[in-house]
């Protein structure tokens, strides 16, 4: 795994950005940001590891070249509207999974809101093993820790209130009809676009943390997916046909989650229910759901305060907790 951004890279980068038409001497960055020249030396040096193009001449020192396309902490932050979520960001190249990162980084006690973004994720992971292609360059692939204080059965709900933030955003940057498919999809014209996985540690009665997931197609091209995906899946640009912002989606979707995420904890799922049935691509159809062994088939006919579906089959009302929905 490659490490997240230093401290003395995120503020020499800052500085080097304010005057990208001149060069600036270490002695320059040193006095300003008063730390050793070394470590100037260290953080250009870090900065070029993640691709920063920064010119440097003898007698005159650097000047910035070339910005990479990456989701740095440091941007995020500046763009940030929110209380708690993403106060503090740790950004990464590459990552195996921002899930189990994040499930690390909260078990050694980190802050409620705190973010996992990465670039790439090598191993990134769906439910129940499955696996997540994160591409370079392409997706926002992040993690967020949260310490709600609610009984493990509530925590799906969290599932479906981040879906429903994440088709809010994409609907409110494009004007494209995303949806938000139960338990943890979003979609548009009927393809994914977006995943949610919610990890959880907890007791039986009480919830230490939950590690909420989220990956989103954001400038794939049809190209950019492996075959067995295509069929399925698709990006906002695909959709959109225009390049979109990583950040700016990042930050409003943000934005958009930690109100439902606070209203969530206050008062429940109860608040959200009549959005994510407006939104949701699966009431009012005829669906076939698998759990386990089990089977359910009939109308999706309501999304409860707990977060389950409610089917209504032949024989009478099935409430689902989780599973896989086929529309039929
Ligand atoms: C999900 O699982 O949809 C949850 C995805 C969560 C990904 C985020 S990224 C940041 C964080 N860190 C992680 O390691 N994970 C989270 P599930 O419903 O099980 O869907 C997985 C299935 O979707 C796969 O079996 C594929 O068929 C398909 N799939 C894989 N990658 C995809 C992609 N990029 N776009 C659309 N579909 C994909």
């Amino acid at each position: 795994m490659k490490r997240s951004m230093q401290a003395a890279g995120e503020e020499v980068l800052s500085l080097l950005q304010k005057k990208r038409r001149t060069f600036l001497s270490t002695k320059e960055i040193s006095e300003k940001l008063r730390v050793h020249p070394y470590v100037v030396y260290q953080a250009i040096k870090e900065l070029r590891r993640w691709d920063f193009e920064i010119l440097s001449e003898k007698g005159k020192g650097y000047r910035l070249l070339k910005i990479p396309d990456l989701i740095l902490a440091g941007e995020v932050k500046g763009k940030l509207k929110t209380k708690i979520l993403g106060k503090d960001v740790l950004s990464y190249r590459s990552v195996g999974s921002t899930n189990q990162l994040g499930f690390r980084l909260a078990e050694a006690g980190a802050k409620e809101g705190t973010l996992i973004v990465a670039d790439e994720q090598t191993k990134g992971r769906g439910r129940m093993g499955r696996n997540w292609y994160s591409p370079p360059g392409l997706g926002l692939w992040m993690s967020l820790i949260l310490r709600p204080n609610i009984p493990p059965f509530k925590a799906p709900g969290l599932s479906i209130c981040a879906g429903l933030a994440l088709a809010q955003t994409i609907r409110k940057l494009t004007g494209l009809d995303a949806k938000v498919k139960w338990p943890n999809d979003c979609l548009i014209n009927g393809l994914k676009v977006g995943g949610i996985l919610l990890e959880l540690s907890a007791e039986l009665d009480r919830t230490n943390f939950v590690i909420a997931g989220i990956g989103v197609n954001v400038n794939h091209l049809p190209k950019d997916f492996p075959r067995k995906l295509s069929a399925r899946a698709t990006s906002v640009r695909i959709e959109w046909g225009e390049e979109v912002s990583r950040v700016k989606l990042l930050t409003s979707f943000l934005r958009r989650f930690e109100s439902v995420y606070l209203d969530f904890k206050k008062n429940g799922l109860s608040p959200q229910r009549q959005l994510i049935k407006k939104f949701s691509s699966l009431l009012g159809r005829s669906v076939t759901v698998k759990f386990g062994r089990e089977k359910v088939e009939g109308l999706a006919q309501d999304i409860d305060d707990d977060g389950s579906l409610v089917i209504r089959t032949a024989r009478g009302e099935k409430v689902v907790r989780a599973g896989e929905v086929t529309v039929v």
